[in-house]
């Protein structure tokens, strides 16, 4: 069990990852933790990295830092993906190696299964076929990242463990139109519609594409579980069962904004992996299960992002 006075570093506790499980860690009564931004600490910088471990020395560690984006993010920006995400991670879990961290999580992503794997997707399908190629550059850092702590935990015993959140959404999530994914980019296309009284909101793709949805504030939950309960070297999926097509999705989110115009595809933009569903059944044997339904936790980010505060965005 992690001890309530155990220096914990979260790496990336400003992004949407990091800052729920700091929400979740504090409601639990842990107060002792390590933090830098980006602009204190570039991860990618494996002399800052050693030097910051060397002063700070953490116990335990929750790697959510990542460079991350939705569909065309991940496309365009390529070999930003790939470089940033292994070098972030290589220092952070090698540091980690060097300093005897007593446990680390590592936050990978359900884009690291084959494009075509048997759904729901199973922990052992990793590596078992091509992948999608919109985030083939991401997928690979994310699968190096899993392979890197199984592979520190084989030969030198790192309590080091991996955990496979599906697509997630909620606080502190990125609404630039041109790097978010969809979830974001919905609430924010149909709440500004229906501001402007357009006649019409446009989305990507076909619709069809189908995806899971998870409460950021669930995945945090699940982090604390399996910091506490799991230490083992297979990975570990974190989904929520809540599966939709974009087009309901779409649909959803224009009834929660109450907009009354129409929607149009944009066949121009890439549709992605067709189907991307876990099956979290390891996790839910181990005793956890999620806890925010995907209306209710849409509804209640609409809330927070555009309705209580006047957000003014970018992008
Ligand atoms: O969320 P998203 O960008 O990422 O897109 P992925 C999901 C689906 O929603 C795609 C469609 O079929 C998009 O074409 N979509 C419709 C939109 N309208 C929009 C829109 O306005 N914005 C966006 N972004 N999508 C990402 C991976 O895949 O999932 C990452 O690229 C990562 O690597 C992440 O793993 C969780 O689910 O397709």
């Amino acid at each position: 069990m992690l001890d309530k006075d155990s220096k914990i570093y979260i790496a990336g506790h400003r992004g949407m990852v990091g800052s729920a499980i700091h929400r979740r860690l504090k409601k639990e009564g842990f107060n002792n933790f390590v933090f830098r931004t980006s602009t204190e600490l570039d991860l990618r910088n494996q002399a800052d990295v050693a030097s910051f471990y060397e002063a700070e020395k953490p116990e335990y560690v929750f790697l959510a830092a990542a460079k991350v984006g939705g569909i065309q993010a991940n496309n365009t920006y390529r070999g930003e993906f790939l470089y940033d995400n292994l070098m972030i991670q290589n220092n952070v879990i090698h540091q980690s190696y060097l300093h005897n961290v007593k446990k680390l999580m590592f936050l990978s992503s359900s884009c690291i299964y084959p494009k075509l794997a048997p759904q729901p997707l199973k922990e052992d399908s990793l590596l078992t076929g091509l992948l999608e190629p919109t985030n083939e550059p991401y997928a690979v850092a994310k699968i190096a990242g899993v392979k890197m702590c199984e592979a520190y935990r084989n030969q030198y015993g790192s309590n080091f463990i991996s955990v496979m959140p599906t697509n997630l959404y909620g606080p502190n999530d990125n609404y630039d139109l041109q790097t978010s994914h969809v979830l974001p980019a919905l609430l924010r296309k149909f709440h500004e519609a229906k501001m402007n009284n357009n006649e019409k909101v446009v989305i990507w793709g076909t619709g069809k594409p189908l995806r899971e949805f998870l409460h950021v504030d669930d995945l945090a939950d699940a982090c604390f579980f399996l910091m506490n309960n799991y230490d083992e070297q297979d990975f570990i999926n974190v989904g929520s069962g809540d599966e939709i097509s974009i087009l309901d999705l779409a649909l959803l989110v224009k009834e929660i904004v109450d907009y009354q115009g129409v929607i149009e595809h944009d066949l121009t933009k890439p549709d992605g992996t067709p189907r991307k569903i876990m099956d979290s059944s390891k996790l839910e044997k181990l005793g956890w299960k999620p806890r925010i339904t995907l209306m209710e936790g849409v509804k209640q980010v609409y809330k927070e992002a555009f309705v209580s505060k006047q957000t003014t965005l970018k992008g």
